[in-house]
């Protein structure tokens, strides 16, 4: 028997891309429903070789319904996934809304495919935030062998991260510095064209950015607690892909052959290293990938046990919607789905 999945902003940057992988990876929905909001009811988006009218996410009945997959923003989650958990529909939620809830597991299943079991109290599971998504991808192989101590993280996030009107802006304002035409500026606190905006999200107490502090405590939720971890998450002027530049502590020794090694034989990670110009990988190449590639491994002589390396992934693809889409079928294989353990 098939599934009955349902894809919350269907319309949006990470919405399509679900619907895309869902029929890539031919998951094995028997009906997919595309939901939006109201302003975009009966707009048409793909999916595969079909076409889907979009629904409305106030007047769609999610009880029949077997996964929903979410990514509408923290304020749409917020007032929709647990009502739709309490339908009887697991939500994997792509916000930061339930993140950090002790009753929500949040899962990378490279990563901490175990701690899926227990989302029963609001059938909620979350997903990560895009920028932790590929650097825990990264650092779980090498933690695994010599524990982690400390992680330094500096990001170049291209704009997709924050959405389709993020992407037009880019565009727009690229394009007038050229014809001398009007800049709008909304979605950036600066200017995005042929610059770089160091914030992402809301500044917290402490001077670091929410963006920032979401690395941490995701890494600390995911990989492990005792990991000290500070960020920098600037936004780049790139449409797609996530850049990362990452400073590992280790408690022993880690060299860079072996975390070579180590990463090459890891899920989800391939390793393009090559020590000559143009021998690492660039947002432009990662983008429309599923991997998280890893490059400029070398070891960092300025602390004990230092590694460096740059990390670079699709963000609407394994930092939202191919995460997803994967932990939907770890729903299925482990038969982990309310409905149809009763079938
Ligand atoms: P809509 O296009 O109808 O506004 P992005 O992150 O690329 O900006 O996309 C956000 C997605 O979330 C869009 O599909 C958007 O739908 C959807 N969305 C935003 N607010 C709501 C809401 N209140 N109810 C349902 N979907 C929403
Ligand atoms: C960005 N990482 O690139 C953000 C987008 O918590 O899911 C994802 C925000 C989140 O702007």
């Amino acid at each position: 028997m098939g599934y009955k999945v349902a894809v919350v902003g269907a319309t949006g940057n990470v919405g399509r891309e679900m619907l895309d992988i869902l029929a890539e990876r031919a998951f094995p929905a028997d009906e997919v429903v595309a939901i939006a909001s109201r302003r975009s009811m009966g707009q048409e988006v793909s999916f595969g070789d079909k076409i889907l009218k979009v629904q409305a996410l106030d007047t769609y009945d999610f009880s029949d319904t077997d996964i929903c997959l979410m990514s509408a923003g923290g304020e749409t989650s917020k007032e929709w996934s647990p009502r739709i958990g309490q339908a009887g529909c697991v939500v994997i939620d792509n916000s930061s809304a339930f993140r950090y809830h002790q009753d929500v597991p949040l899962i990378v299943p490279e990563v901490n495919p175990d701690a899926i079991t227990d989302f029963s109290k609001l059938n909620i599971i979350a997903n990560p935030n895009c920028s932790t998504a590929q650097l825990v991808v990264a650092l779980k192989p090498l933690h695994d062998v010599a524990k982690i101590s400390r992680v330094v993280v500096a990001t170049y996030q291209s704009v997709s991260g924050a959405g389709k009107d993020a992407m037009d802006e880019l565009f727009q304002q690229t394009r007038s510095v050229f014809t001398a035409g009007q800049m709008t500026q909304e979605k950036f606190p600066k200017r995005i064209a042929f610059n770089v905006i160091p914030q992402i999200d809301v500044f917290m107490e402490d001077g670091f950015t929410k963006e920032e502090w979401k690395m941490m405590a995701e890494t600390k939720k995911m990989l492990d607690p005792k990991i000290k971890l500070t960020a920098t998450c600037v936004r780049v002027p790139v449409f797609i892909g996530h850049a990362e530049a990452v400073n590992v502590e280790f408690e022993s020794p880690m060299s860079a052959e072996q975390a070579t090694a180590l990463l090459r034989s890891a899920p989800g990670i391939l390793v393009v290293d090559k020590r000559e110009p143009g021998g690492y990988m660039t947002p432009h190449e990662a983008a429309g990938e599923d991997a998280t590639y890893i490059s400029r491994i070398r070891e960092d002589a300025t602390v004990e046990n230092g590694l460096a390396f740059w990390c670079v992934s699709d963000n609407l693809r394994k930092g939202a919607a191919l995460n997803t889409v994967q932990i939907a079928e770890m729903l299925v294989n482990r038969k982990l789905l309310p409905r149809h353990q009763a079938a």
